[in-house]
């Protein structure tokens, strides 16, 4: 319909001047041990690629699409759309997506017509994964953009809307499990508040919890083995958002016995908006054993918002792609580009730029952070850094064999504390430097 006038995109190494080719990212290149495409489930977000417009609160949309006929029946475009996105898709070599229920239908005047709109797409996009192979790497449902969730869904006041959306969230998890899809994913869109004068906090997150309960019991009532996970985000669109941060997160899910149904779905510009580096949260999670997925975009960190830029800074990169590794990778989890080209990037070309971009920025971090995890430049540093705890006091302090009057009696006389290793960083940053570009 569009894409299928493109050749797919080929791998030409670093020199290449063909901006229709990827500089780094080739796909069946092996990487400790396995290829590059296994590292890097890239997946293709639904919501930006086929629906964004480069709409913002000042102007209206820039993106020239030319499959989208405005004025048009929603649910004939809706069926252009599956056609284009697969054929976009295997263009680029991607071959996961994602996507909200209301990406991919549009909504009816009911919860019936808008399944029923569903289940027309769901049809097709099942056809269309099985002629190419392409697969699901996340379903969820939109319960942030209409109207009734101006007060949150499951935090809202209304216990109307908390139905509601329960049910649509329903209806999402079985074309999820229809479409085979290896997670799905709970992003709070409006769970959080403005202020507290009108907020019974403790009551709205007590009620997200008993709704992630019913989905567990759902999914196990249906059969759906996918993975849950849960997004973090601090703020935007309300003011404190509950599922704050990954910390903020793994605390909900132990208090409210969630831990062992979900993981984090880890997106770079949230964790900008925490003021936290991406790979601290990452590191986070996995300390937790709970690293799911990643949202690979960018912020802007000039700005105080969710740019979803597409990812290029490859030292970023790197220090995703060095946690990816260290935690031993994402097992049901990918790179879903929750970005979107910058609203005058409106060509439908520079949606394959944006793209290719952000294969290759992944692809060279990736490179780089396998070099350092190779040889474990790092690893033994820390190990070196944190030498005292392997043997005499710091063992037993470890092993918890130690209280505070044993370790009173070690120091009582002691003159001189050695205060361990300098912390290098200078020359770690160096290091990492020598191993981009050496
Ligand atoms: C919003 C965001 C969402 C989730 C899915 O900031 O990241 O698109 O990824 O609901
Ligand atoms: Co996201």
């Amino acid at each position: 319909m569009y894409f299928n006038k493109y050749p797919k995109i080929q791998y030409e190494g670093k020199l290449s001047t063909n901006p229709l080719a990827f500089k780094f990212y080739n796909e069946n290149e092996m990487i400790l041990g396995k290829p590059m495409k296994e590292h890097l489930k890239f997946s293709m977000a639904y919501w930006h690629t086929m629906t964004g417009t480069g709409q913002d609160p000042f102007g209206g949309a820039t993106m020239e699409r030319p499959w989208d006929i405005d004025g048009e029946d929603e649910m004939l475009n809706a069926k252009k759309r599956v056609e284009v996105a697969f054929e976009f898709m295997q263009v680029m070599g991607i071959e996961y997506f994602c996507f909200h229920d209301r990406d991919i239908a549009p909504e009816g005047k009911t919860l019936a017509e808008s399944n029923k709109n569903l289940d027309i797409i769901v049809d097709l996009i099942e056809q269309k994964m099985k002629e190419t192979g392409i697969k699901l790497l996340w379903g969820t449902a939109n319960a942030f953009s209409h109207k009734r969730y101006v007060n949150g869904a499951a935090t809202s006041p209304n216990a109307d809307i908390f139905a509601y959306a329960a049910a649509s969230i329903k209806k999402a998890m079985e074309i999820t499990k229809r479409l085979n899809g290896s997670g799905y994913v709970f992003w709070g869109g409006r769970e959080g508040y403005e202020t507290l004068l009108n907020t019974d906090m403790a009551l709205e997150q007590d009620n997200f919890a008993r709704l992630l309960h019913m989905a567990v019991d759902y999914a196990k009532e249906i059969g759906f083995t996918g993975q849950f996970y849960i997004e973090p985000k601090p703020k935007e669109p309300t003011k404190h958002q509950y599922d704050y941060d990954v910390a903020t997160v793994i605390s909900f899910l132990i208090k409210h016995k969630l831990d062992k149904h979900f993981k984090l779905n880890i997106e770079t510009n949230h964790a900008t908006l925490a003021m936290h580096t991406v790979n601290h949260e990452l590191r986070i999670a996995a300390d937790q054993g709970l690293l799911g997925s990643v949202d690979a975009n960018q912020g802007d960190l000039l700005l105080g918002w969710d740019t979803d830029q597409f990812p290029t800074n490859v030292y970023d990169t790197t220090m995703v792609m060095y946690e990816i590794i260290r935690a031993g990778g994402l097992s049901t989890g990918g790179l879903n580009f929750d970005a979107k080209p910058r609203r005058a990037s409106f060509t439908v070309e520079d949606m394959m730029l944006a793209h290719i971009a952000g294969m290759d920025a992944f692809a060279a971090g990736l490179k780089i952070a396998a070099k350092l995890w190779e040889s474990q430049v790092l690893e033994n540093n820390l190990k070196q850094r944190y030498v005292s705890y392997q043997s005499g006091i710091g063992k037993k302090i470890v092993e918890s064999n130690v209280g505070f009057k044993e370790l009173e009696a070690y120091v009582m006389d002691k003159k001189e504390l050695d205060p361990n290793e300098s912390g290098k960083q200078e020359y770690l940053e160096a290091l990492i430097n020598q191993y981009m570009i050496g």
